[in-house]
Parts: C-alpha cells; structure tokens; sequence
C-alpha cells in the first residue's frame, strides 16, 4: 500500500480540479451553487477523520470525494451537480449518530457513504433507514449488519444499508485456512470486545477449530488500553504458535509490541482492522512477520484499480487512499451510479428517495475492486480476500483468493 502520494501530476483532471477548488483535501468539494440551471444533490462521507483511525477514515474521505468529482466532470446525471461533504464520526458509536442525523436533516443529501467501524455502523443504521436514505459501507466487516444477529437465519435488518467490502464470516474462516495450511495448529486469541473485533475471532475460532486448530486460550482487551501485560503473560503460559487479535491497529501495535518485549516472540495475526502502514510504524522492528487479512485485493495489484491510482495520485490529496480507498470509490461509484437512473426524471432529491435506494440495491458495474453487485442482504457479491505479512518493514500480499 502507497504511503505517500505524489502530488504535482499535470493533466485534464487536476486543471479540472483547480477549477472547482477541489485540489486540497480539506477544501470545499464541491460548488455550493450546484452549476448553472442544475439541481444539487448532496454525496455524503461519514468516516473517523481526527483520531487513531483517521488515516484510514482520510483515504475514505478522498477516495469518494474523488469519484464524486469525476461525476460532475463528466456530467454523469444530466441536470444534476454533485456537492460533496464529510463528517467525522471520530470512529466512536455516539458522534457516529450524531453526524447522521446532521446529514439526513439536509434534505439535499441523497446518500452516504461509511462509516468505517461495524460498531458505528450499526449506530448510524436506523438514522438513514428512517430517512429512507442508503448508507453504504466500504469498510464494516461485521455479518450482523447486513443479515441481523442469527446468522443461521439471516434477516436483512435494514433495507437502505449496503456494503462493499465482504464481511467477517468470510475473512475469519479465510485467516484460518491460511493458518492451517501452513501449519499452524496453535492459536491464542484476544479481542477488544468491540462489535468488529468479537465477531472477526468468533468466526476466525470456528473454522479455525473445525479445520483442526486449537484455541489455546481466549481474551480480551479494552479499547483504551494501553498497558497489556496482564492479559500476555496469561497468553504466553499456554504456549501459542500465533496471537490471532480482533480489533483496530492503534491496540494492535503496542500489543506486538509488548508481546515480543515480554518473550512471546510469536507473530501476531489480525484482521482488515490492523492493515496500516501506522501499524508498521507503531510497533517497530516488532511487526516483522506480523500478518493481516484484508477485505479485497490490493489496490496496486488488480488492473480494474489502475485508473483509481492514477486518478487518486493526479488529485493532489495529502494522505494515502489507505486500506479501504477501492471500496470507498467504489461505493461512491454505486451510488452515483444508482443516482443516473433515480433522478434522471426527479423533480427534486427528497421525492427520489425510494427510488434511489431501489436502484443502488440493482446496480451491476465494474469497480475498481471488481464487480460491484449487491445481493438480498446488502452485501457485495464479489468476496475477495488477501493475506499480508510484514516484510522489511512493509505489508507484503501473499496471498489473495476469492472466496465461494
Ligand atoms: N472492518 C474492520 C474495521 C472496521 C469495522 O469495525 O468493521
């Protein structure tokens, strides 16, 4: 994953962006008079932009804004100008609503996309199913959200969520097979007790054992945390091979961290939650062969991805598109996409509505990503995942695969 973007590209779409005052990241995205004679109709963000999650929540941000941009400059929606804001949920539930709610009160916003954390997810669901506005998610990972709590009996619990990126049932069982193919029988586990991090564990330890692995021992952590030596030294007397963690990177690191410092030198695996180059940064010379799954491919290997890269480095933002970048574009993409056929004859934002939930859940298109489909919950239909180790201090792939 690209840290650093350069940002002085020449060309069509940066002369476009200095028009439209769009060239810096926190600028005005787009011109609040909507263009002349066209309707506004307002794309929203909502990600964690201050806080310890904020890179990941920045590349969010930028890589929707950036497809919103490209909507305008190629007037995808005849009559129509895209304005384009961002709010920060700070990656906590409570500011999450917060922010929903300040959004659906616009009666030009015609839909969302984010948030980042499962937990703020589900915080921000019953905000847009009220308002009858679709929130699509590029980066929440837990089942529950798209097929409610049994997931043996799977109930769709909000009709105007969506996602893009697969989900925890797929990207446990998807870290376990990967650890049971090389080898590794022996697992402790520890989670931050947060919707993402209990769910990633609770479906990466029932394939993991299923498939022959032992769950030498099972903790947990809080999320504020900071001193984590109680909870290694009880790991470390059950001698595993590997730490399977559930949770964000911000805990993730330090916990490499004190875990090799303590003498348990065992790699420390998690999820699409720890995949930050701050992860590498944050834990030092400690993350080395550290490993991660992510929710998709990596953005700089998928040729579906290229022109996204280009466009994103052309665009002159200050941070990366980070781990969530494709499907953000992607989810942006969805929506406008939705949004040539809802209001292509629609009088005004608010009436659309329906209709735009409508024809997002039946957009079919090639993403970034891939193929950008949903199915009856919600989800993505494309569910590809990959592995990454740490390796001369970088996030190395080692292996990607769709998952059936
Ligand atoms: N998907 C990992 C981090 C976001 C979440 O809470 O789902």
């Amino acid at each position: 994953m690209k840290r650093h973007l350069a940002a002085g590209v020449s060309g069509l779409l940066l002369v476009s962006l200095a028009l439209t005052g769009c060239g810096q990241r926190n600028a005005p995205a787009a011109p609040s008079g909507g263009g002349e004679g066209k309707k506004v109709a307002t794309i929203g963000v909502i990600a964690p932009l201050s806080g310890g999650l904020s890179a990941m929540g920045n590349g969010i941000r930028n890589s929707v804004e950036l497809a919103v941009r490209q909507a305008n400059e190629t007037n995808a929606v005849p009559g129509w100008q895209f304005k384009f804001v961002a709010e920060d949920d700070q990656g906590s539930p409570d500011p999450g609503r917060n922010a929903a709610t300040k959004l659906v009160a616009d009666k030009t916003v015609v839909g969302v996309v984010g948030p980042l954390n499962s937990s703020v997810g589900q915080a921000m669901q019953p905000v847009f199913e009220s308002a009858g506005i679709p929130l699509i998610s590029p980066a929440n990972t837990n089942p529950s959200l798209t097929r409610g709590a049994d997931l043996a009996n799977p109930v769709r619990p909000y009709k105007t969520y969506f996602r893009t990126c697969t989900t925890d049932d797929v990207q446990g069982p998807f870290a376990a097979k990967y650890l049971l193919d090389e080898g590794i029988k022996e697992v402790a586990t520890i989670h931050d007790k947060k919707t993402y991090g209990q769910g990633l564990v609770a479906a990466f330890t029932e394939a993991f054992t299923k498939g022959g692995g032992t769950i030498v021992s099972a903790e947990t952590i809080n999320p504020d945390d900071k001193d984590f030596s109680a909870v290694i030294s009880k790991v470390k007397a059950t001698n595993p091979t590997l730490v399977y963690y559930g949770g964000e990177f911000p805990q993730a690191a330090p916990l490499s961290q004190q875990m090799k410092a303590a003498g348990l030198g065992v790699p420390l695996m998690g999820g699409d939650g720890i995949f930050d180059p701050n992860y590498i940064d944050l834990a030092g010379s400690a993350s080395a062969n550290d490993l991660a799954t992510t929710v998709g491919a990596p953005a700089e290997s998928l040729p579906s991805a290229a022109a996204f890269v280009t466009a994103y480095e052309a665009a002159g933002f200050s941070g990366g598109y980070g781990a969530y970048g494709i499907q953000a574009y992607d989810a942006g993409t969805a929506l406008i996409e939705g949004l040539k056929v809802s209001l292509k004859d629609a009088t005004d934002v608010e009436s659309a509505r329906a209709a735009t939930v409508k024809a997002v859940g039946a957009v079919d298109f090639a993403g970034a990503s891939g193929r950008v489909a949903f199915d009856e919950f919600g989800d993505n239909k494309t569910r590809t995942l990959t592995v990454f180790h740490v390796a001369d201090g970088v996030w190395k792939a080692v292996r990607t695969e769709d998952f059936k």
